[in-house]
């Protein structure tokens, strides 16, 4: 880049809106003037943007390149060879017309699972999605997410859809007003808030809770780590078990039950199924009362403490939160549903500031207002191909096509994927068991992936197509809980020969004889003006201000209106059940639901009910794992840059123990560990803390997986990847969610020799693929 010197400039980024330009040859950033904590994580980018673990070139797998496509086990540790473009898409495009004439569209998963980056013009996902549609016909998709994997099928059964009751409910500003109590089972940590997809203006969270907290709101934080809610928010800590959360709400259920303090009233108006519920609770249908008592042990909470809690709840205006991070585990339905209902029994569904908000505090979309004016998204075309999977299931779909398994009431068949095409996304980062799914990955004849950086996944690629960061190119930023509409300008040329997304799917569609589908004949600046016309429209509509495409463009930002904060669906409901409905079978909330007692799972029963996990502590894993978000980072992305490397110790990710845990095992503060169980092993630095239970290690998840085989020939990460220790199997039969979030393990010192971190250095020096490239030209 020959720029030295240049103005700030508008850009936009999950973590945050910003500007960024050069000074002495170094990038600089600088958050958004009007947010009131700005999210460190925008300081990844300057060293990022030319770091060595950028791709400079195409790239092919030298296995695929001299035995063509086909299985093959070396994916992952083969060598790379630098291709030009012409050749790399000749040959690209050659192979998916092979596979589709071959095998059809259904032969290919193009479910690319990942956040890509914020602007929704270069979405990568929405990019792929319409390439494959366009020019083979259509792909085998996913459905859901790893966010909520278990909630979002659960939700349309009992209250709704999965928006309505995370994004379309309680705001912040009612938390400030009217909240009395906000009981957070998996707290609310501001590291999770800082973070929004497509963009976020104004980080609001900290100060709504301290001023709620000022007003005499009461927070109180269910959750193994003490750090998962802000000091503002002054709040009580209750340690729970992980993964007991729905036995802890059926004890405090049963207390209200027990000393009368439900809300009949509002049990019979707006539920159905309050009484075969009540005959569970209270142990009828099964003998066994889910008394506090009876919950105390399961959650490692004193039973006293149950009960005073529970007593504290009648006759206030509470909140129920549930984090997403509950249903990423087994029988995550669970605590998803019975928060719903501990909400109803408490009479507070859809009242400001109380009931039930599930996932509140854990993404900034959440607890806002929707703008009164839409953005426009890249569109995607039609699907030819009505195959899916639940996105967690790649695995065992690349492992077992023909093999049977249920979701959601379906019995469905694992189709056979010949290609994977992926932009956008880190399976080696989101998936679980990483080992297994280099061996599900090593089935395929084809792998494609673009990337602007050397991922796991990358690595384990044939074809490896360089492809521009966020920062390298034009773009819109917009989500339509944010009212500040970006103009994303280009900061950065491209690294190396990296391109834009859209550009190689435009010259791809070309060879495929799709380019004016695929394109509309629109250049990415014609699409930004495009796709900016539904904004300029929706301004003009309501007669405010609506500047032309340029003028925007030179202004940087637009502020939008937003709606009226309305309550939501829940709150319509409750004001008239008759008339509002809830778009469930019964329009009321659906304490037992005919629907999932029909499906006939033993993993997922028609009420909600405390199923102890298969994998919890035992004698080889006495430990639970909480493999939860990173603060440095979003996920995986810009891992290298300085504000994630700065939380690392010896270059490793710091998984945090309780010093009674550490003593046990001759542990001391900055040791290397090695963290281990049946599936995997990793290597972590440890820091020892009294702020999570003694039982409970915690390593976030993001440091890029780093196999390196241990004694026994297994691979060992030695950088600090949780996913090499969690366990491949989906929430139930009813979701098949990813189960993530938490795993049994056990740790030791490891006095072995440290291995270094290999993650981010390229296969082949960006310098000499690019003077491979340039000998082939001269
Ligand atoms: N154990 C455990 N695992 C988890 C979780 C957990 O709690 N515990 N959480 C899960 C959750 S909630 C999620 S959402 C997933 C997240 O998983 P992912 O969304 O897959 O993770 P990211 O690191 O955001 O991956 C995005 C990738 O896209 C690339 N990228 C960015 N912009 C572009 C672009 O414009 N073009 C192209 N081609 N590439 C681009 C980035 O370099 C990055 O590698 O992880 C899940 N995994
Ligand atoms: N900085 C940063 N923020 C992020 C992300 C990121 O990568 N980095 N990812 C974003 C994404 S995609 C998503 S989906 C959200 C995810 O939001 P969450 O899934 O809610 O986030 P986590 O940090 O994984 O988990 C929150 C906390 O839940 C607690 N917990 C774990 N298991 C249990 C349990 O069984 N019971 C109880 N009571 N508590 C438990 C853990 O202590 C953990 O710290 O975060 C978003 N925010
Ligand atoms: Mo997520």
């Amino acid at each position: 880049m020959s720029i030295r010197d240049s103005a700030l400039r508008p850009h936009s980024s999950h973590w945050g809106v910003f500007s960024a330009g050069w000074q002495d040859g170094r990038l600089r950033v600088e958050p958004y003037a009007a947010d009131p904590d700005p999210n460190p994580l925008i300081e990844n980018f300057p060293d990022a943007i030319h770091h060595r673990a950028r791709i400079a070139t195409p790239m092919v797998r030298r296995g695929w390149l001299e035995n063509g496509p086909g299985p093959d086990t070396r994916r992952g540790s083969d060598e790379f060879v630098p291709m030009a473009w012409d050749e790399v898409l000749d040959r690209l495009a050659a192979e998916l017309r092979r596979v589709r004439d071959r095998h059809g569209p259904g032969a290919v998963f193009g479910g690319s699972y990942g956040w890509s980056s914020a602007g929704r013009f270069h979405h990568a996902q929405s990019q792929v999605h319409r390439f494959l549609n366009v020019a083979i016909g259509g792909y085998v998709r996913s459905v859901n997410s790893y966010s909520a994997g278990a909630s979002a099928p659960l939700m349309p059964h009992i209250l709704g859809g999965l928006d309505e009751v995370a994004r379309r409910n309680v705001t912040w500003e009612q938390i400030v007003e009217y909240s009395d109590v906000v009981l957070a089972f998996g707290g609310m940590a501001l590291k999770n808030s800082r973070v929004a997809s497509g963009g976020i203006s104004r980080h609001v969270e900290r100060d709504a809770m301290q001023a709620a907290a000022r007003r005499g709101c009461r927070f109180v934080s269910i959750s193994p780590l003490r750090s998962d809610m802000p000091e503002e928010a002054g709040f009580e800590w209750l340690p729970a078990t992980p993964g007991t959360d729905t036995a802890l709400m059926l004890g405090l259920v049963h207390e209200l039950v027990r000393l009368g303090l439900h809300d009949r009233a509002f049990l019979a108006s707006h539920c159905e199924g309050w009484d075969g519920f009540e005959d569970y609770l209270l142990g009828r249908s099964d003998g066994v009362p889910k008394t506090c008592a009876w919950a105390a042990p399961i959650c490692g909470v004193p039973e006293e403490r149950l009960r005073t809690l529970a007593r504290s709840l009648a006759g206030k205006r509470v909140l129920v939160v549930i984090s997403h991070s509950l249903q990423r585990s087994e029988h995550g339905e669970q605590p998803v549903w019975m928060g719903a209902v501990l909400a109803a029994a408490l009479g507070q569904i859809g009242l400001p500031g109380g009931g039930y908000n599930y996932a509140l505090g854990t993404l900034a979309h959440y607890g806002k207002r929707d703008n009164a004016v839409a953005a426009a998204a890249f569109p995607q075309g039609t699907n030819g191909v009505k195959d899916f999977i639940p996105v967690a299931r790649i695995s065992d779909m690349l492992l077992h096509p023909g093999q049977a398994y249920d979701y959601n009431g379906q019995r469905r068949v694992y189709p056979q994927i010949r290609l994977a095409y992926w932009a956008g996304g880190n399976p080696f980062h989101h998936h679980q068991d990483l080992a297994r799914l280099g061996r599900a990955f090593a089935t395929l004849d084809t792998f494609v992936v673009h990337e602007s950086a050397w991922t796991a996944t990358a690595r384990h690629a044939d074809i490896v197509l360089p492809a521009t960061m966020t920062l390298e190119r034009e773009d819109i930023g917009a989500t339509p809980t944010d009212p500040v509409f970006v103009a994303m300008h280009r900061i950065a040329e491209p690294h190396g020969l990296s391109r834009d997304d859209y550009a190689i799917f435009c010259d791809l569609s070309e060879r495929l004889g799709a380019l004016e589908a695929f394109s509309e004949g629109r250049d990415a600046r014609q699409w930004l003006a495009h796709l900016y016309e539904r904004t300029r429209q929706g301004l003009a509509d309501l007669g405010l201000e609506a500047p032309d495409f340029d003028s925007f463009w030179q202004r940087g930002m637009l502020e939008l209106p937003q709606k009226e904060d309305h309550g939501g669906m829940l709150r319509a409901f409750r004001q008239d059940p008759v008339h509002a409905p809830l778009p469930t079978p019964s329009g009321k909330v659906q304490i037992c639901s005919p629907a999932i007692a029909a499906f006939g799972y033993a993993d997922c029963p028609g009420h909600p009910a405390w199923m102890p996990p298969k994998f919890a502590p035992d004698a080889t894993h006495p430990l639970w794992l909480v493999a939860n978000q990173p603060h440095s980072k979003l996920h995986s992305q810009l891992d290298f840059g300085a504000h994630s490397q700065s939380t690392k110790r010896r270059g490793r990710e710091v998984c945090t123990l309780h010093p009674d845990a550490a003593r046990a095992r001759g542990i001391a503060e900055g040791d290397i560990v090695r963290l281990f169980n049946e599936v995997g092993a990793c290597l972590a630095s440890a820091t020892l803390s009294q702020d999570l239970l003694p039982g409970v290690v915690q390593l976030p998840t993001g440091a890029w997986y780093d196999p390196q085989p241990d004694a026994e020939g297994r691979p060992l990460c030695v950088h600090g990847n949780p996913n090499v220790l969690t366990r491949d199997i989906g929430t139930s039969s009813l979701a098949q969610g990813c189960a993530g979030q938490l795993s049994t393990v056990q740790v030791e010192r490891w006095d072995g020799a440290v291995p270094a971190i290999r993650a981010f250095d390229p296969p082949m020096p960006a310098e000499q693929a690019l003077k491979a490239l340039a000998a082939l030209q001269d």
